[in-house]
C-alpha cells in the first residue's frame, strides 16, 4: 500500500455492561497480528475503544441513576485495567467516542457529506431494534421481531437526517467484486454480495428526542446515528482533519477485525461513507465467527458472558490466549468450553511444548555441563533445521492470510518434530558412546528450535516466550521476526532450568476449588479428576513415534519362579531371531508351567535392564485393569518374528 503504518482495528465494543471473552477473542486476535507486524520492524497502530453514544448506554445509565458518562466511565476504567491489562492487549490508542477529538471529527464529516449532498434530511418511519441500535424498514422485520436478534424492535416516525447509501450501491458491489481480498473470509463475502441484491435503501442517520450523542452540526435537536458515529472512530484514531502527517502514514486500515454480526456496517455502510468523502477504503475487513455456548452467541444480553479476567486469574494469561487463538479456525463459529481450554493447555503447552524444554534443559546440563554450541563440523542440512524453516514459513503465510489457529497448529508440529528428534536420535545413548560431534549438534539443535519456537509464539502469548528464554540463557526479548532464522543465534546457548512453563492444570486444579460460574456457564472444567482423567490429557504422538517402538510375537518356551520375587516369573521367549531372556512381573496371574508354548507379543528394543540380578531383554505386553490382568497374544497363531504394527 506504500504508507509508513500497518494499522489495524477492532470493534469498539458498547460498555454497556463488562466484556466477556467474545470481545477478548477479537481483540486478542488483532494484538497478536499487532504484535507479529511489529516483531516485523513495522510501525503499528493498534487501536480498540468503545462506543458510548446511543439509546442502549442512555437506558443502561438510568437504570443505575447514574449520568450516561459516570456509568461508561467505570465501565471504560474496567476494561483497560484489568481486562486488556491482563490480557496483554498492546493498543497503541484507546479511543472513546465520548472524547472531544472525535466530536469534531464526527462533526466535520457530517458537514462534509452534508455540503455534497449526501445527506438529506427527510422523515423516517421504520423499525429500530435497540439491542443492536440498528433501523429497519417493515419488509425485513419479522413479526415485529429484529431479523438479526430476535428481539423486539420499536416503532420509530420522525423527522430525520438520511445518507444517500442507495447512490452508492453499485460502486460498493463492484469493489467487493473487484478485491476478492477486501471482505474476509469468502463465506461473508458471499453474504455481502447477497445482502447487496436485496437493494440498498438510504440509511436515516438522526434521531430526535433523545440527546445522549453528537448533535447533528448547526441542527442541534438531532443526534447523530450511534453506528455513523461509531464507524467514525477509525478515522479520527488515523489523526483525520487533525494530524495530516499520521493521517498520511496510516490511512487507510491495513485490516479490521470483528464479528460477523456487524460486518455489513463495515462492508457496505462503512466503505460507502469514505467513497462519499472520497477517502480509501480499508485494505482488508475480516469478520470472524462467534464463541458459542451451547448453541447460542455468547452475548453480555443472554446472560451467558465468561468473564476472562477471572479465567485468567485461574489459569494464567497465555493459557486462555492460545486457547482462543488455537481452538476455532479463524472464521468460524467455535464452541466454548473450559474442558477444552484445560485440554488445550495439558496437551499442547504443558505436555508438549513445557516437556520439549525441560527435556532439552535437562540433557544439556547433564551432558554438556549446561552448555552447548554448535561443533565445527556438524553437516549444514539437519531435520531440525528443515522442520523449523518449514514451519517459519507456514506461520508467515498463515499470518499473511489472518489464520491464526493454522499459525499455532504449525508451532505446534515443530514443537512435535522436536520431541520426536528427541526420541530418535537418542541423545542419552550418543552421550554413552561418547559421541560428542553428534551429541551436541542434536542438543544445539533442539535448543536452536525451542528459540525459533520462542519467536514464532512470541505475538501470541504473553509470559511464556520470555520465560522459555530466560531457561536457554537468551535475551527475554526478541528484537526482530529475522530471529527466526535457525542459526541465527551461532554461539552458545548456557541454559539453566526454571519452574515449569505450564504446569497441569489438574495439579493447581486440586489446589484450588473451583466454583461453577454464577453467570450461568454450565460445567466448570472444575477440579475433579474423574473429569479431567490422564486420559483425556493424553499426549498425542505421531506415527512416527510409534512407529519406534518395535514390537513383535514371541513364544515363551520356558517360565520359572524367580527366588525371592513373589510377582516375577523368568521367561525364555523365541521372538524368531533368537531366544531372549524377560523378567515379567506376571506371577500372580499365571503359573510357570502354563505359558509354555504361549504366543505373546513383546517389546524388542527395549534397553536391557537387570532386574534381581538377571538381565531381562524386553517386555510382553499385558492389558491390566484394578487387578486382573492377560497377556495380549495375536489372535491366531503366527511365526515367531511377526512384527506388530
Ligand atoms: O457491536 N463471539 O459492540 P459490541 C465472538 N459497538 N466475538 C464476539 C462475541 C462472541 N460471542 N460477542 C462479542 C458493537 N464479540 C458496536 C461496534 S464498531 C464501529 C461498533 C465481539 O460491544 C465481536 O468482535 O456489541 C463483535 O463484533 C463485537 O464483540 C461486538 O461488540
Amino acid at each position: 500500500m506504500g504508507k509508513a503504518t500497518w494499522y489495524v482495528t477492532t470493534p469498539i465494543y458498547y460498555p454497556s455492561d463488562k466484556l466477556h471473552i467474545g470481545h477478548a477473542y477479537t481483540t486478542v486476535a488483532a494484538d497478536a497480528l499487532a504484535r507479529y507486524h511489529r516483531l516485523n520492524e513495522e510501525s503499528v497502530l493498534f487501536v480498540t475503544g468503545t462506543d458510548e453514544h446511543g439509546q442502549k448506554i442512555q437506558k443502561g445509565a438510568s437504570d443505575q441513576g447514574l449520568t450516561p458518562l459516570a456509568f461508561v466511565d467505570q465501565i471504560v476504567r474496567q476494561i483497560k485495567d484489568p481486562l486488556w491489562k491482563a490480557l496483554g492487549v498492546s493498543y497503541d490508542d484507546f479511543i472513546r467516542t465520548t472524547e472531544p477529538r472525535h466530536r469534531r471529527v464526527v462533526q466535520a464529516f457530517f458537514r462534509r457529506l452534508r455540503e455534497k449532498g449526501d445527506i438529506y434530511k427527510g422523515t423516517y418511519e421504520g423499525w429500530y431494534c435497540l439491542p443492536c441500535e440498528t433501523f429497519w424498514t417493515e419488509t425485513k422485520v419479522s413479526q415485529g421481531n429484529c431479523p438479526d436478534c430476535g428481539r423486539p424492535v420499536e416503532r420509530v416516525s420522525q423527522e430525520s437526517y438520511f445518507f444517500r447509501l442507495s447512490a452508492y450501491a453499485e460502486r460498493i458491489r463492484e469493489h467487493i467484486i473487484r478485491h476478492p481480498e477486501f471482505i474476509q473470509p469468502v463465506s461473508r463475502r458471499n453474504e455481502m454480495l447477497g445482502f447487496l441484491d436485496e437493494g440498498l435503501e438510504d440509511l436515516s442517520i438522526s434521531r430526535t428526542g433523545m440527546n445522549w450523542g453528537i448533535e447533528v452540526p448547526d441542527d442541534p435537536q438531532h443526534v447523530i446515528y450511534v453506528w455513523f458515529d461509531a464507524l467514525l472512530n477509525y478515522l479520527t484514531a488515523a489523526g483525520y482533519e487533525s494530524d495530516e502527517a499520521r493521517f498520511q502514514a496510516t490511512w487507510p486500515p491495513n485490516l479490521q477485525v470483528m464479528g460477523k454480526e456487524i460486518v455489513r456496517f463495515h462492508a457496505v455502510i462503512w466503505p460507502i461513507m469514505l467513497m462519499a468523502a472520497d477517502l480509501q477504503l480499508p485494505e482488508h475487513v475480516f469478520g470472524h465467527g462467534w464463541l458459542l455456548i451451547g448453541d447460542t452467541k455468547m452475548s453480555k444480553s443472554r446472560g451467558n458472558a465468561v468473564d476472562p479476567v477471572r479465567l485468567i486469574e485461574r489459569y494464567g494469561v497465555d493459557a486462555i490466549r492460545y486457547y482462543l487463538l488455537r481452538e476455532v479456525p479463524f472464521g468460524s463459529d467455535g464452541l466454548y468450553t473450559e474442558d477444552a481450554l484445560v485440554l488445550r493447555t495439558n496437551v499442547d503447552l504443558a505436555n508438549d511444548l513445557g516437556n520439549l524444554l525441560q527435556r532439552t534443559v535437562a540433557m544439556i546440563t547433564r551432558f554438556c555441563q549446561a552448555r552447548v554450541s554448535l561443533p565445527e563440523a556438524a553437516p549444514g542440512e539437519r531435520r531440525l533445521k528443515q522442520a523449523s524453516a518449514a514451519a517459519v514459513a507456514e506461520v508467515e503465510n498463515s499470518m499473511a492470510s489472518f489464520n491464526l489457529s493454522q499459525a499455532l497448529a504449525a508451532v505446534g508440529k515443530l514443537v512435535r518434530r522436536a520431541n520426536v528428534e528427541i526420541e530418535q536420535s537418542q541423545p542419552w545413548a550418543l552421550a554413552k558412546r561418547q559421541d560428542r560431534q553428534a551429541l551436541h549438534t542434536v542438543l544445539y539443535d533442539l535448543a536452536e528450535t525451542l528459540r525459533v519456537i520462542s519467536v514464532l509464539l512470541s505475538p501470541f502469548l504473553i509470559e511464556a516466550p520470555s520465560r522459555l528464554r530466560a531457561q536457554l540463557g537468551i535475551a527475554l526479548e526478541p528484537r526482530s521476526w529475522q530471529e527466526t532464522e535457525f542459526g541465527w543465534h551461532g554461539r552458545q546457548f548456557q541454559v539453566s532450568s526454571g519452574p515449569s512453563l505450564f504446569p497441569r492444570i489438574e495439579d493447581k486444579a486440586k489446589d484450588h476449588e473451583v466454583q461453577t460460574s454464577a453467570e450461568g456457564r454450565q460445567a466448570s472444567i472444575s477440579t475433579s479428576s474423574e473429569e479431567t482423567s490422564p486420559q483425556e490429557m493424553r499426549h498425542e504422538i505421531d506415527i512416527d513415534l510409534f512407529q519406534q517402538v518395535e514390537l513383535g510375537v514371541g513364544t515363551i518356551q520356558s517360565a520359572e519362579i524367580v527366588k525371592g520375587a513373589d510377582r516375577l516369573l523368568k521367561l525364555a521367549v523365541d521372538d524368531g531371531e533368537r531366544v531372549r531372556t524377560i523378567v515379567s512381573g506376571i506371577r500372580s496371574h499365571y503359573a510357570p508351567e502354563s505359558l509354555i508354548g504361549k504366543q505373546v507379543v513383546l517389546v524388542k528394543n527395549l534397553k536391557p535392564v537387570k532386574i534381581r540380578g538377571i538381565l531381562s531383554e524386553g517386555m510382553l505386553l499385558a492389558a491390566s485393569t484394578g487387578d486382573a490382568l492377560a497377556l495380549v497374544a495375536p489372535e491366531s497363531t503366527m511365526a515367531a518374528g511377526a512384527r506388530v504394527k
